[in-house]
């Protein structure tokens, strides 16, 4: 198997993570071609977006699609919950991600240089981003991991975008988001320390540094 993989990209980052912790034998593979939009990699994934995961032939995009699949594929250390209820609440933390959390944050992206961003785009994209922090805050367990006791997909998807809300938010002037949201604290402290997810934030933490220093 395969994942077409960007260290930097908080979505192929979730799965980067399910990969580590399943120990599982998946090659990380560059975007073929000239990036996303390339013909190559469009006659892969005709969405054009990274992750990609090439299972031995069948290709399937969408990071919590190849994250729920690995999870059946490669069920060991488990990454979900046996019960109904527990997979309804990792699910509600992962679809939260995908829904609500990430875009206002995805918006911020081109508004990083501070010489060419547009005020009314970020003032509206960092209030949306603040509430949804607000509402992470009221969701997560205290104490444990996102959704409980135990390391889930839940974890894998929001460490990556919570890389990057401390890495950009002081950027723009906004306060630390991590003042005020004691769970929130808390639980970025403690998700760091997974293996896991301490190489993979070490992954984009580079792949980051090199963006800003003119590199891909
Ligand atoms: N819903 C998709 C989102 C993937 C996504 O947007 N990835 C970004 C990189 S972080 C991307 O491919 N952007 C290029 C584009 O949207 O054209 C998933 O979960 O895999």
């Amino acid at each position: 198997m395969k994942l077409y993989n960007m260290n930097l990209s908080n979505f192929a980052t979730k799965s980067r993570i399910v990969v580590y912790e399943k120990g599982a034998n998946i090659e990380m593979a560059p975007i073929p071609g000239t990036g996303m939009k390339s013909p190559e990699y469009l006659q892969i994934n005709p969405l054009g977006k990274v992750p990609t995961l090439d299972a031995d032939g069948l290709i399937i995009a969408e990071s919590e699609v190849i994250n729920e699949y690995l999870e059946e594929k490669f069920p060991n250390p488990p990454l979900m919950p046996k019960t109904p209820e527990g997979k309804a609440k990792v699910r509600a933390f992962t679809r939260f991600h995908d829904l609500y959390l990430d875009p206002p944050l995805r918006a911020l992206f081109p508004q990083l240089n501070p010489k060419t961003r547009d005020e009314k785009v970020v003032t509206e994209k960092l209030g949306e981003l603040q509430t949804r922090l607000d509402q992470l805050e009221a969701m997560l367990a205290p104490g444990g991991f996102a959704a409980g006791p135990d390391f889930t997909l839940a974890d894998c998807a929001l460490a990556p975008t919570i890389f990057f809300v401390t890495n950009m938010l002081p950027g723009f002037g906004a306060k630390p988001p991590l003042d005020g949201r004691p769970k929130l604290a808390a639980w970025w402290t403690k998700v760091q320390t997974r293996p896991s997810v301490g190489k993979a934030m070490g992954e984009m933490g580079e792949a980051l540094k090199a963006m800003l220093g003119g590199g891909r």
